[in-house]
């Protein structure tokens, strides 16, 4: 069945540097991050949906780790928030994200270089959604490692020039990993729409789409 599987959803090279690998996590490593995601969750620096410069809020809730991100830049307190201190990368989130890197571009060097400093936990209810945007607060190039567990997802993948076409449209499924590097690395992207009730109820989620993002911010 595993076999079917990867024969329907092959790993997928969608611009140079931006790499889809389904099924990446085994469902108990999901159900793990899932638990993890939910005490990262937690007071203090709660999980919240980001309020935006223009008045309103993103429809999507984001929780961070490392560094903590608001509009447009990255701090060490979650100022947008409670303003307290937001807890370091886990070094098992580190170590996930140095794998990831490695099966990515199969280059075992690149993953044992990759040093993300910041992980934002973005949680999308059915009816959340993320427009096409570029993630450029970073000063460094280094890849993004992005993992997807609960609900599937249409990803939209886009070019470094605009919002607009061309873009390529991927589904991502609970498990899967996608990097996002090299001449990609500054690619606009979104998630236009959730697939509810797709998820794997055995990773621990009942409903909606958990993304976990690792990143370089290059700060200190
Ligand atoms: C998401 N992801 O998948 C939103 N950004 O929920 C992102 O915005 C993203 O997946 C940079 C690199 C990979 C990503
Ligand atoms: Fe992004």
């Amino acid at each position: 069945m595993d076999h079917l599987f990867s024969v329907s959803r092959p790993r997928r090279t969608i611009a140079p540097g931006a790499v889809h690998i389904p099924g990446w996590l085994s469902t108990n490593r999901q159900r793990e991050l899932v638990e993890q995601c939910r005490e990262w969750a937690r007071p203090p620096a709660p999980m919240r949906r980001t309020a935006l410069p223009g008045g309103g809020r993103m429809s999507v809730s984001t929780v961070c780790l490392g560094w903590h991100w608001s509009p447009y830049r990255y701090t060490r307190t979650a100022v947008d928030v409670d303003d307290a201190p937001v807890p370091p990368v886990s070094p098992t989130l580190v170590d996930l994200g140095r794998r990831a890197v490695t099966d990515a571009y199969d280059d075992p060097a690149a993953g044992r270089a990759y040093e993300p400093d910041t992980a934002l936990i973005n949680f999308y209810d059915p009816a959340a959604r993320m427009g096409m945007h570029r993630d450029k607060d970073e000063r460094v190039n280094a890849p993004i490692v992005s993992i997807s567990l609960g609900d599937a997802c249409l990803f939209r993948f886009g070019n470094t020039e605009s919002r607009g076409r061309p873009y390529t449209d991927v589904r991502l499924e609970s498990g899967d990993l996608f990097v996002f590097g090299g001449p990609s690395r500054f690619a606009f992207h979104g998630v236009p729409l959730i697939h509810p009730g797709t998820g794997n109820a055995e990773c621990g989620l009942t409903g909606g789409r958990l993304n976990i993002t690792l990143r370089t911010t290059g700060l200190t």
